[in-house]
């Protein structure tokens, strides 16, 4: 019999508060916090890219054109696409020119070895699709293209040559007043399978490709110029070669941001990684950070990959593909890791918990970035539609890894979720909410007495180039798809030290500290501490504090049902 029976009443409510709390990760500092959101089938297709637009809007092509405002609204649908959806071939490329005007170049008839039909099309300001025009003539192996918008009126293309063997040259077009001309190409930077990316802002044209040789020869370059008559020149002088990693190289993505830099990733073999050029031409970053490892092994090795950064440049985010083995890699984890200093580190990658077909790395995700609002395409996994993942990724002040959203002091690195509680400073270090709540009677000042300081999946582990990677974390589970989890990874997504943070119910695991005591109350202090920004977790968060005391007071009360027993 037990011997207190309010106990005994008080376990279903008890249990219900402690598995609520855990399954919404919302224990005092521990926000939930960097979590991508999804919206399935927002278009139709498999073969996409995107760009940001003037106005606040984002430009999406696959199997149709969209138009997609910041809250994640198709506010345009019309019929022009790709004409070579589900194929597994080279997806469309589009931009968005700063005047409202879209360019769109899609493959059409054809066939790999007689090439295909390339159309470039284009959506004027005012909304009408204008120019509709075959590109050259069909070549053999020209399905992987670009586009770009330098300056009004100017406007790039780009499409692949393959000839006789594998290895092929980039060749780019002028399009200016409805002609277009083959300004040259560029020699031996592209094979098939390694993809090429172009894209434009304040006039200036980059390029990214991949050689993916695969006797570790490969590379993939990236290259500028002005947009103009003299751009392919400009592109030939300022070829920068990346080979980071081992093996093929290639896949790579580009993203301008606001402030004139150059985010660039790419794939070496089961790897990515990750480097930055300035509007001056000057590599950021001494060496490429590898970004993602353990990608998988597939045909052609490399690691898949997509990078956005926020306005300013500071917070990039990218996403990993972690292939499932197949040539087609089609059950692919879409991985996902962040930077808040401009690129120089990196959160250990997590799970986003989605699925994507990466069709030979020929469906890659796209990322587009407004502010610190981050977007995300791809092909979900099974279908022929496309899913958009938004994210609002928040600024860590103090570069100590914690983002402004779960570090309650973030202009003092000194403070944070993964601090000790320091006993008697009047401060609350370890940004649970709780001042000096470690203090035990008698106890001096200044003693740290957490035994395990909460260490939140998605905010520590900053990895520099060289560390190991850490273990991937747990997706939001609301964003879940059943199944999705073939890692088997730790159910409590909080690694391997959080036992003292209720990650089982059973009393074994309760905080020793709530036994004895004089029975007060715990030494919860109204109006000092936490002084974090305004979350829309925040309030939750909150509430999760009365579950945490009635599970101290369980345990008080149970310990003393014990010692009278
Ligand atoms: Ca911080
Ligand atoms: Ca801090
Ligand atoms: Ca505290």
């Amino acid at each position: 019999m037990n011997p207190n029976p309010h106990a005994q009443l008080r376990i279903p409510t008890l249990l219900v508060a402690v598995l609520w709390v855990l399954a919404s990760g919302l224990l005092p500092g521990q926000a939930a916090a960097q979590q991508w959101t999804f919206q399935n089938r927002i278009g139709e297709g498999t073969q996409l890219d995107a760009v940001r637009g003037p106005n606040e809007r984002i430009h999406l092509v696959a199997a149709k054109y969209y138009q997609i405002d910041l809250n994640g609204q198709v506010v345009v649908s019309e019929p022009q696409g790709d004409g070579q959806q589900n194929s597994m071939l080279f997806p469309p490329a589009i931009a968005a020119g700063d005047d409202g005007s879209v360019h769109l170049i899609t493959r059409h008839a054809g066939s790999p070895n007689e090439g295909y039909e390339l159309r470039y099309r284009r959506r004027s300001p005012s909304g009408s699709w204008d120019l509709d025009y075959v590109i050259g003539s069909p070549e053999k192996r020209n399905y992987v293209v670009g586009a770009a918008w330098a300056t009004p009126g100017q406007v790039h293309l780009m499409s692949t040559v393959g000839g006789t063997d594998v290895w092929g040259d980039v060749r780019v077009w002028s399009e200016n007043g409805g002609s277009v001309a083959n300004l040259g190409s560029l020699t031996g930077i592209w094979r098939s399978d390694a993809d090429a990316r172009m894209r434009a802002r304040d006039g200036r044209v980059y390029l990214v490709s991949g050689k993916c040789d695969p006797a570790n020869l490969g590379a993939a370059y990236l290259s500028w110029g002005d947009g103009g008559a003299g751009l392919h020149g400009g592109l030939a002088a300022n070829m920068k070669k990346h080979q980071a990693g081992t093996g093929r190289r290639g896949a790579p993505d580009l993203y301008l941001d606001r402030v004139g830099n150059a985010h660039f990733t790419y794939g070496a073999a089961e790897e990515v990684y990750y480097n930055q050029y300035d509007s001056g031409g000057n590599r950021k970053l001494a060496s490429d950070v590898r970004i993602f490892d353990a990608l998988g092994n597939w045909k052609l090795l490399f690691g898949l990959s997509a990078v956005a950064s926020s306005d300013d440049g500071q917070s990039v985010v990218a996403v990993g593909l972690r292939t499932d083995g197949s040539d087609a890699a089609s059950t692919t984890n879409i991985l996902w890791t962040y930077s808040t200093n401009g690129g120089q580190t990196w959160s250990a990658p997590q799970d986003t918990g989605r699925i994507t077909t990466a069709g030979e790395g020929r469906c890659r995700p796209r990322l587009v970035a407004f502010g610190r609002k981050f977007f995300m395409f791809f092909r979900e996994r099974t279908e022929a539609t496309v899913t958009m993942g938004t994210l609002l990724l928040q600024p860590d002040g103090d570069g100590d890894g914690y983002t402004s959203d779960v570090d309650c002091d973030d202009g003092n690195t000194e403070v944070n979720p993964g601090q000790s509680e320091v006993c008697g400073n009047q401060v609350d270090d370890d940004c649970d909410q709780l001042v000096d709540e470690t203090c035990a009677p008698g106890m001096d000042a200044g003693t740290p007495l957490d035994a395990s300081p909460i260490d939140p999946p998605d905010a520590t582990s900053l990895v520099g180039p060289d560390s190991a990677m850490a273990d991937v974390g747990l997706p939001d589970p609301g964003t879940i798809d059943s199944g999705s989890d073939p890692q088997g990874r730790d159910a409590s997504g909080q690694g391997g030290d959080a036992s003292g943070q209720g990650g089982d119910a059973s009393e074994q695991d309760l905080p020793q500290e709530a036994d004895g005591g004089p029975g007060g109350d715990l030494p919860l202090i109204n109006g000092v501490g936490c002084s974090c920004q305004a979350s829309p977790l925040g309030g939750l968060g909150l509430l999760a504090l009365p579950a945490v005391v009635g599970l101290l007071g369980f345990v008080r009360r149970r310990s003393r049902a014990r010692s009278v027993g």
